[in-house]
């Protein structure tokens, strides 16, 4: 068949909308009609041509939601009409690390979703001249139809809006997993967010949900800070206006006869590797946790003292918020639905895909916090 998607030819060059070719599902894949999909900065980060990982042209996006079309030989657990949002952290609950019960780092398709290819090791998605496109991140949703094998799918219920639930397909999942899966933190905890975007509001409505006590937030965009509080953030901090962020931080946080200070938690969901050192650095000794979201460029790498270890603060990561999709993606959905999270506020834009390069500038501004493509 022929669809219509936004392809990025080469790093660093704006999407080229177009039509494309797209051959039906293999076994074991199927093939979904994306109604919506947010631009998270991962897709920025790749786009840019900083993602060691990116290959092009591709066809990006990744935080997607719509209903499936088609489904191909051995499909057992989906059917055309069901509504289901992509997955890039599949769940195949086969693989070693599936059956570990440690971790949602499925790693079935992994190598291939890697290279920018279905599991077979071949693309489904070409350009009219026969050239291939590889898919990205296993998902491809700035696509109006996408091919997806049957294990980055997850089934969700059909009165649930699309143009907000796609936000559930990355960053809704992954700031609130982050506090609840990956953290764990507790009634009353302190906690420091660095970035307050598109994952850095989701990580500070989940530490509402935990009932932190207090929540700072960290951006050096003024414009962040009203969102932010009305998710829950009760102080601001704009690195900018300040000496240094992280003896801020440590003497908002000294309380009775704890003189040194330091977060509980901390999560750096900005992708900047000195702001990770920050968030470290900012959490309390000898039980501060601190958690990395964002996404660094090729070639970045994170530092500080062993000593920041050794008096017991604890770095960690999180992709997808720690969540196995397939299993509690559908619950996320279902907190949306009840207003348990909210996700219409963060919506700041809606655009076509014909708009979708506005999207990024959108981004690159400062000036949204999700931009939706609505097919
Ligand atoms: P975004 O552009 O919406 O938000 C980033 C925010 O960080 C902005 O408000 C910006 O002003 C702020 N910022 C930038 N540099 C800063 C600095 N030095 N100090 C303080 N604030 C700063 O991006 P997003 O969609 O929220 O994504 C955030 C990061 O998370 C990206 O690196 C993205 O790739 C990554 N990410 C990771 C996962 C994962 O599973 N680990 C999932 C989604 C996104
Ligand atoms: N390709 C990059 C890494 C990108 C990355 O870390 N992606 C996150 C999801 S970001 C969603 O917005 C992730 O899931 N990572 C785990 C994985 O297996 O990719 C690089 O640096 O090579
Ligand atoms: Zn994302």
């Amino acid at each position: 068949m022929r669809t219509r998607a936004a392809v990025a030819l080469e790093a660093g060059k704006p999407l080229e909308v177009m039509d494309v070719n797209l051959d039906g599902p293999k076994a074991g894949e199927v093939l979904v009609e994306i109604k919506a999909t947010g631009i998270c900065h991962t897709d920025e980060f790749t786009r840019s041509g900083a993602d060691p990982e990116g290959i092009f042209p591709a066809i990006l996006g990744h935080e997607g939601a719509g209903v499936v079309l088609e489904v191909g030989e051995g499909v057992t657990t989906l059917s055309p009409g069901d509504h289901v949002i992509p997955l890039y952290t599949p769940e195949c609950r086969e693989c070693y690390s599936c059956r570990s019960g440690k971790t949602n780092l499925c790693t079935a398709i992994r190598g291939t979703q890697g290279q920018g290819l279905m599991p077979d090791g071949t693309t489904r998605f070409s350009m009219l001249d026969g050239t291939p496109i590889h898919h990205y991140m296993g998902c491809s949703t700035f696509a109006n139809h996408t091919v997806m094998p049957e294990i980055a799918l997850a089934k969700v219920r059909e009165d649930a809006p699309f143009d907000k639930i796609c936000y559930i397909g990355c960053g809704v999942t992954t700031g609130i997993g982050a506090v609840i899966n990956t953290a764990g933190v507790e009634i009353g905890s302190t906690a420091a967010v660095f970035g307050l975007g598109g994952i850095g509001l989701n990580v500070i409505q989940g530490l509402r949900m935990a009932g932190a006590d207090m929540i700072i937030g960290v951006d050096l965009n003024d414009n962040k800070e009203e969102m932010a509080r009305k998710f829950g953030m009760t102080h601001f901090i704009n690195p900018k206006k300040v000496e240094n962020t992280v003896q801020e931080i440590v003497k908002l946080t000294q309380r009775g006869d704890d003189h040194l200070g330091g977060v509980d938690y901390s999560f750096d969901a900005t992708g900047n590797v000195n702001v990770m050192r920050d968030a470290l650095e900012c959490s309390h000794r000898g039980w501060g946790v601190s958690v990395v979201i964002g996404v660094a460029p090729a070639g970045a790498e994170i530092s500080t003292r062993p000593f920041q270890l050794v008096t017991g603060r604890v770095w960690k990561g999180t992709a997808f918020g720690g969540a196995k999709g397939r299993s509690e993606v559908p619950k996320f959905v279902d907190w949306y639905m009840n207003g348990k999270i909210e996700i219409d506020p963060m919506i700041t834009h809606k655009l076509t895909l014909d708009r979708i390069n506005e999207g990024f500038e959108l981004m690159h501004e400062g000036k949204s916090i999700r931009a939706v493509v609505e097919f």
